[in-house]
């Protein structure tokens, strides 16, 4: 099958080139490097040195006996998008390249207005390319959980009954997003869900929950092969940036309450999800909602499960709450469904612990290197 990665580059891209079984998939990739160069402008590195493209394919060449087609671009661009997409002529493509960061999103007007042109742009374009040269290809778009907010209701996937002056229908489940970055993936979704039904292309829209660690299937004991891992405060997301700071010492930055509850999966069973999806294509026209986490937990659990997987490996953490930079809602109801990942086969991690235990004994050797950009750990970004 051939499957065209957009933003192979990145935590997620990177990680599911490596992890689909090179026997059964033939992997392309685009990426324009931009995450790099966001992490650079944060001040910050990936707490896992990350190899080059050229070095990275090279080790999956040797890993895999089978090449990656790469083609550095950016989709924002239609003529570079339109020119891959008639050259590949993918089955399905993944697209995960945007800008992911709330906080960067939120830095000021700027930021704002590149992030949605950006993030809503690519996705104009690849629903163009692909009605163009290849309508039946699958897409699947990595949209948020953030998408929902956190509702006083259960969240279903995507849609909902209702009934309202004695009339019923099934209508897309209300979005009230907390940042400008979970507002684009709005508009993609309006967006996807007008392109499946205009156009009669097919989309699984994926409402994934906050993503950790970095042990996929994917080193194959090769550094190459390694996946990026940040802990800035714009690209590192709260488990990532919790045990980053717990392998030097640092307070775990809990924000506000701690109180606050989201949705969360480790990178391998995100890799997992990511593949039964590919498997289990959306029909023709469909625009299909899913819901893709393992567990929910508040901030305050987090700090707690960090804080005694590092005792028990005699690593003393402490936490220090901070003023909330953000404004979310600290004490709320939240219950969100994720039964369709499971109809087709996705067991949740119950491991939950044992995957922070990897990610910390993972990061013991890169101590120096996060020590090094200790400063750029406490929040600045305000909204
Ligand atoms: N938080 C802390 N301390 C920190 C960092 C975050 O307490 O040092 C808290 C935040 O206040 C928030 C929660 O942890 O309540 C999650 O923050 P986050 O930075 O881990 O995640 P978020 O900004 O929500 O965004 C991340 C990814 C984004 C993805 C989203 C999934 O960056 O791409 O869409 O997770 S979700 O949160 O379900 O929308």
């Amino acid at each position: 099958m051939r499957i065209l990665i957009l933003g192979m580059d990145g935590y997620l891209g990177w990680s599911l080139a490596n992890s689909l079984p090179g026997e059964k998939f033939s992997i392309y990739g685009i990426d324009n490097f931009y995450r790099r160069k966001w992490v650079k402008e944060m001040q910050s590195v990936s707490a896992v040195p990350v190899a080059s493209m050229e070095e990275r394919i090279k080790a999956y060449k040797k890993a895999n006996r089978k090449e990656i087609n790469f083609f550095k671009g950016n989709i924002t661009n239609y003529e570079f998008l339109n020119h891959v997409v008639k050259k590949v002529r993918p089955e399905v493509i993944v697209h995960f390249a945007q800008c992911p960061s709330a906080p960067y999103s939120m830095m000021n007007q700027k930021k704002c207005v590149w992030v949605q042109q950006n993030n809503i742009t690519g996705t104009l374009n690849l629903i163009h390319a692909v009605k163009e040269h290849v309508p039946g290809a699958h897409i699947i778009k990595l949209g948020t959980m953030g998408e929902y907010g956190t509702p006083n209701l259960d969240i279903p996937e995507g849609f909902f009954e209702v009934e309202y002056r004695g009339r019923k229908d099934r209508l897309p489940f209300p979005r009230q997003a907390n940042s400008w970055y979970h507002l684009s993936k709005v508009h993609d979704s309006n967006n996807l869900q007008f392109a499946c039904r205009n156009y009669g292309i097919r989309c699984t829209d994926i409402m994934q929950g906050i993503v950790f660690g970095f042990h996929s299937n994917a080193d194959k004991g090769t550094k190459e092969l390694n996946t990026r891992l940040d802990f800035d405060e714009a690209f590192g997301t709260i488990i990532n940036r919790f045990c980053c700071q717990a392998v030097i010492d640092y307070p775990l930055t809990s924000y506000g309450k701690g109180t606050q509850l989201r949705s969360f999966l480790p990178l391998s069973d995100s890799m997992k999800c990511f593949q039964l999806v590919i498997e289990n294509a959306a029909a023709s026209g469909e625009y299909r909602v899913v819901n893709q986490f393992a567990n929910v937990h508040s901030i305050n659990e987090l700090s707690r499960k960090v804080s005694a997987v590092c005792r028990q490996l005699g690593i003393a953490v402490k936490t220090k709450p901070i003023e909330n930079p953000r404004k979310e809602k600290e004490h709320h109801y939240y219950h969100p469904d994720n039964n369709n990942l499971k109809s087709i086969g996705y067991k949740p991690a119950t491991e939950f612990d044992e995957e922070i235990r990897k990610m910390i004994t993972g990061l013991l050797p890169f101590r120096k290197r996060i020590l090094k950009y200790k400063a750029i750990l406490n929040p600045t970004i305000h909204w």
